[in-house]
């Protein structure tokens, strides 16, 4: 049983001028195949190929770890995507924001200024952790689940996410998929399931 690329939940050109088809190609045809053959690979006769993905990323170090979850966080962000996203949350996930930031617009600025910081390669991450909403940085290919949180929304702040796009503009792209992408329906669901 390999470990296999899940499809994209929208077409390459689906997300421009935004984020452009030939990111996409080189993000998911090339960044997100190659995570999944190399676990493939390094997992190819052992016990851990029978394992979950899930299975895997809370049990394994080093490599099979690092492809592990890079495999999983990149299927989880093309979902924090949609074209005509953006906008704002509703029902109980945009109480929750209020409740734990303030207000949308100082979730959003916060966000925003974690994804910029964060030195290196790494992603931003809206979690709840405790019953209550908080903004993560994890670097390289950590994720909230590896800290017993639950992952609501992310974006990918690695150089290949937006290099293509903005060059070395890391906040442009930051906005642009805040104002124009991200897919809070994903995020409510993600919420209520938690
Ligand atoms: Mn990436």
């Amino acid at each position: 049983m390999a470990f296999t690329l899940p499809s994209l939940p929208f077409s390459k050109s689906a997300l421009e001028p935004i984020i452009s088809a030939e990111t996409l190609e080189f993000h998911y045809g090339k960044h997100h195949q190659a995570y999944v053959n190399n676990l493939n690979g390094l997992v190819d006769g052992k016990p851990e190929a029978n394992r979950t993905l899930e299975d895997l990323i809370m049990s394994a170090e080093g490599g099979v770890f690092n492809n592990a979850a890079q495999v999983w966080n990149h299927s989880f962000y093309w979902n924090c995507l949609k074209p005509g996203g953006g906008g704002r949350p509703s029902g109980a996930l945009a109480a929750a924001i209020d409740r734990d930031f303030g207000s949308f617009d100082a979730f959003k600025e916060e966000f925003s200024a974690a994804a910029a910081k964060l030195f290196g390669s790494g992603w931003a991450w809206l979690v709840l952790a405790d019953d209550k909403l908080k903004i993560v940085q994890t670097s390289n290919a950590d994720l909230p689940m590896k800290h017993m949180q639950t992952a609501l929304l992310t974006i990918d702040v690695w150089e290949h996410a937006y290099y293509i796009d903005y060059r070395n503009a890391r906040p442009k792209y930051i906005e642009a998929v805040f104002d124009n992408l991200l897919n809070w329906e994903f995020a409510e669901q993600n919420l209520a399931r938690a």
